[in-house]
C-alpha cells in the first residue's frame, strides 16, 4: 500500500512510518516541524534530541534498505498537500498533523487560535484532497477519548442509539471535552462525518487515550530512530512524566485528588491499532470509530505503580497532590467500551512493572539531559 503519514516527526508519526515501511509498504511522510519549533520556543525539548527527518530516513534506509519519502511543509497549505496527493496517490492517509497538547491550547488566545486553525484546516484539507484526487483513499484520523469527557453513563465506541418519544436514531456518542484542544478533536470528527455523509468518504477515527512508552520494535534497533519522549507539562503525557519525575527526584505531580480515570495505551499497541485499521478499511460512506485504549487507570494508580517500581530500583520517589490546574471532573464514573480493535486482532501490551522498569532505565541513561524547569510551568485552565 501507499501510506501517507501526516505529522511524521511526532511521537506517533515517526514510529508509524517505520512500522509500515518495515512491513513492505511505500511510506511518504509530511511534517512542518511544529513540535520541534514549539519545544524550542517553550523550552521543553524531549529527553533525547532526535535527528531531523531526512537524517532519520537515511539511517532507516541504511538499516533496512527501505526508503521513506519526506516532505517538509504545512498541510494547512492546501496546494502543497494536494500536490503530494497527486504525485503519490496514497491508499491510506494517516492524520497526526494536529496540535496535540491540551495545555498548549490553554496557554493563551493565540495558542488557542492556532490549535483551532491548524487542527480544523488540516482535516478539511485532507477531506478535499481525497475528494479531488483519490476518493478511494482511506482516511485514518487520530481522535481522542477526551472527546467523550467523563459522562455518567457507559461510553460506546463512537456511536449511540437514542430512543426519543417512541422513535429511535443512531447518533455520534454525546461528547463534551475538557480543553480547547480536545474540543477541536470533536469538531474534526463532526467535520469528517459530514463529508462521509456528503461525499461518501471512508474514514476511521481512532479515539486514543494517553499513550506511554518509547520502545517500538523498529525504534529499538538504533537509538537515533527512537521517537521523541516528552516529559514536560506541555507535550508529556502523565505516565511518561511520572517516570522522569521519579528519576530526577521531583515529586510525582498528581493533579487534584488523582481520582481522574482515563484509558491508557502502550505506544506499541497504538501502532498495531493504526496498522490493523489500515489493513481492514471500512467501506465507502462509512465513519468507523474505535476506542483506542487497552486498560483504564486513575492518576493515583499510575503514581502508585511508578512509586513501587521506582522504590524497588532504588529511587526515593515522593507522591504529591497539586491543586488541579485543569478544569476536569475528578470523581466520576468511567466505563468505556474498547473491544473493537481487539476483535480485529489487537493483542495488548499491558502496563506491567517491566514496562515501567524499561522506561526508568531509558530515562536514567539520559538523566543529564532532563530540564527540570519544564516539568511544572503552571499552565492553568482558569487563569
Ligand atoms: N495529570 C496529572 N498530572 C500530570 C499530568 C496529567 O495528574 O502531571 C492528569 C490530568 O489532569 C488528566 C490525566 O492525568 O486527568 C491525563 O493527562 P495527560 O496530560 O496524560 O493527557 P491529556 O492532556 O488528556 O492529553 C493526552 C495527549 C493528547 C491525547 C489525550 C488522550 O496529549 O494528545 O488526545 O492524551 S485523552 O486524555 O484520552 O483525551
Amino acid at each position: 500500500m501507499r501510506i501517507l503519514v501526516m505529522g511524521c516527526d511526532g511521537y506517533m508519526g515517526w514510529p508509524t512510518c517505520m512500522h509500515f515501511s518495515s512491513k513492505g509498504h511505500e511510506v511518504i511522510g509530511i511534517d512542518n516541524y511544529f513540535k520541534r519549533y514549539t519545544a524550542l520556543e517553550l523550552d521543553c525539548e524531549p529527553i533525547v534530541l532526535n535527528p531531523n527527518l531526512v537524517e532519520r530516513t537515511r539511517i532507516w534506509e541504511g538499516l533496512t534498505g527501505n526508503k521513506i519519502g519526506i516532505y517538509i511543509g504545512d498541510v494547512t497549505d492546501y496546494h502543497f498537500l494536494k500536490s503530494i496527493f497527486i504525485d503519490h496517490k496514497p491508499d491510506v492517509v494517516i492524520h497526526y498533523a494536529e496540535q496535540p497538547s491540551a495545555p498548549y491550547s490553554m496557554l493563551n488566545r493565540e495558542k488557542a487560535a492556532f490549535t483551532l486553525q491548524n487542527n480544523l484546516i488540516s482535516t478539511l484539507n485532507i477531506a478535499y484532497a481525497v475528494k479531488e484526487v483519490n476518493t478511494q483513499c482511506h482516511i485514518i484520523k487520530l481522535g481522542t477519548m477526551g472527546e467523550y469527557g467523563t459522562p455518567n453513563i457507559d461510553i460506546e465506541e463512537g456511536w449511540f442509539d437514542i430512543e426519543h418519544k417512541g422513535r429511535t436514531e443512531k447518533f455520534l456518542f454525546p461528547r463534551q471535552a475538557s480543553s480547547l484542544y480536545h474540543t477541536t478533536k470533536i469538531q474534526d470528527t463532526d467535520m469528517l462525518w459530514y463529508y462521509v455523509r456528503t461525499w461518501g468518504l471512508r474514514v476511521t477515527d481512532l479515539m486514543q487515550g494517553p499513550v506511554y512508552g518509547i520502545f517500538t520494535d523498529e525504534g529499538k534497533q538504533d537509538s537515533r530512530l527512537m521517537t521523541n519522549f516528552h516529559y514536560d507539562e506541555i507535550f508529556g503525557t502523565v505516565l511518561n512524566r511520572f517516570v522522569v519525575q521519579a528519576v530526577v527526584g521531583h515529586p510525582l505531580t498528581i493533579y487534584g485528588s488523582g481520582t481522574q480515570i482515563r484509558g491508557y495505551i502502550n505506544i506499541k499497541d497504538s501502532l498495531a491499532c493504526v496498522y490493523l485499521s489500515a489493513m481492514h478499511p471500512p467501506e465507502h460512506g462509512k465513519l468507523r470509530i474505535f476506542n483506542q485504549i487497552t486498560e483504564t487507570f486513575s492518576v493515583n494508580e499510575l503514581a502508585e505503580k511508578v512509586y513501587a517500581v521506582g522504590k524497588k530500583a532504588g529511587y526515593s520517589v515522593e507522591i504529591k497532590h497539586y491543586d488541579n490546574p485543569r478544569v476536569e471532573t475528578e470523581d466520576h464514573y468511567y466505563n468505556p467500551k474498547y473491544t473493537g480493535l481487539m476483535e480485529m486482532g489487537l493483542h495488548p501490551n499491558y502496563l506491567t512493572d517491566e514496562v515501567v522498569e524499561e522506561l526508568l532505565c531509558l530515562v536514567e541513561r539520559n538523566k543529564g539531559c532532563i530540564n527540570k524547569n519544564s516539568i511544572l510551568r503552571g499552565v492553568k485552565w482558569n487563569k
